[in-house]
């Protein structure tokens, strides 16, 4: 059996790591090793640098038609608690943030039972009538699987109509695990791997480019980690069309499955160390900072990652009604800076596609 010097020694080689080989790593190797090969790796993609964009989030509905154990987001219809903006509503928060430099807009929400594909694109089109400058980087692959469905249409004319109406970017979301054992354990009536795989497959054969995720720190053991890293590495190899790469760290407040303890500091750090040697055809590894807060995000820039999501605004729920720190996350350019410099890295402001801003 290989020892763990020798594979690390592959990983500075640059080889490609197999299923077997980051299973040892990831339950033997120290954590500084974890820390060292996954900075080696990922300073041949991006050097010192860390990015971030100015980005805010618009979350239509939290009603939903699927059922998630692990989400704390979704509310019934009739609960004081539901929304479903209307559009001009929508239209008021994207007009709010005129003026303010964004280059992304994130919409993502619920899969709400009353809205269909034509909805979504008229969605699309306002935001960018109010912020042409911005990319619209929308919807999970479970909710585009959804509307394309309902409207009769394959997955490849659906996306072509969103991308026509404005929709630059798919997020990572939806992705949870893709073992389905697990996955009936967590998430039962949602979405499908498959249907997730192909959306994203799909996409980036039409030039539309993608994020993926994946929700650890549940019920899902090791094995199943690295059969979602190798799904993803897979798909990869084919299109190449993934941007980057969020590990999302399950959190427990007020969901069904709050009797499930969060995974620790350490846990979060060898999981975006390992994200970044396996994926080794994955550019970038965001260490999302609302959902690690961002003393773990500082930590996070020693273990691979080399992007921090965006400044956010105060626009997201998902992960403070899930029992993240920051209640009404927002994040300056200034405080971005600093996170980046007090790990050593410097920061550079990038839109959607990586392309590098000047600072401004
Ligand atoms: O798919 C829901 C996760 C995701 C909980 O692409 C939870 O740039 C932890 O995908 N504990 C949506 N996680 C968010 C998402 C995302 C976020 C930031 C950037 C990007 C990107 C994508 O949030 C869901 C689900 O996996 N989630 N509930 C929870 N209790």
């Amino acid at each position: 059996m290989q020892q763990i010097d020798d594979i690390a020694a592959e990983v500075r080689r640059g080889a490609r790591i197999g299923d077997a080989e980051a299973a040892r790593l990831w339950r033997e190797a120290p954590l500084w090793l974890l820390g060292e090969l996954a900075t080696e790796r990922k300073r041949r993609v991006s050097g010192d640098k860390v990015y971030f964009n100015r980005n805010f989030h618009i979350e239509p509905t939290n009603r939903c038609v699927f059922n998630c154990r692990f989400c704390s987001y979704r509310r019934p219809a009739g609960s004081p608690e539901a929304w479903d903006y209307t559009m001009e509503e929508i239209e008021q928060i994207a007009r709010g943030r005129q003026g303010k430099g964004i280059t992304e807009v994130h919409i993502v929400g619920g899969v709400h039972p009353d809205h269909g594909l034509e909805y979504y694109i008229d969605m699309i089109r306002r935001v960018k009538a109010i912020l042409p400058e911005a990319a619209v980087k929308a919807f999970t692959a479970i909710e585009l699987s959804y509307m394309i469905r309902k409207a009769g249409l394959s997955v490849e004319e659906g996306l072509r109509r969103l991308k026509e109406a404005g929709m630059a970017a798919i997020p990572g979301g939806g992705a949870e695990i893709f073992d389905q054992e697990i996955r009936s354990r967590i998430c039962p009536d949602k979405g499908s791997t498959d249907e997730w795989l192909e959306v994203h497959e799909t996409a980036h054969r039409l030039g539309i480019p993608t994020n993926a995720t994946i929700l650890y720190g549940h019920v899902e053991g090791l094995e199943h980690r690295i059969d979602h890293l190798r799904r993803l590495r897979e798909l990869q190899d084919r299109t190449g069309g993934f941007n980057a790469f969020i590990p999302l760290k399950y959190r427990n407040f007020g969901n069904p499955m709050s009797e499930i303890g969060e995974v620790s500091v350490i846990e979060d750090l060898r999981m975006l160390a390992m994200s970044r040697i396996y994926l080794d055809n994955v550019p970038h590894i965001k260490a999302y900072w609302v959902m690690y807060g961002k003393a773990t995000t500082e930590l996070a820039l020693a273990f691979g990652a080399d992007d921090i999501d965006g400044t956010i605004d105060d626009t997201t729920k998902i992960y403070s009604m899930a029992g993240a720190d920051d209640r009404r996350p927002s994040m300056s350019v200034e405080e971005m800076h600093r996170i980046v410099r007090a790990a050593g890295c410097r920061a550079v402001e990038r839109d959607t596609f990586y392309n590098e801003l000047p600072d401004r």
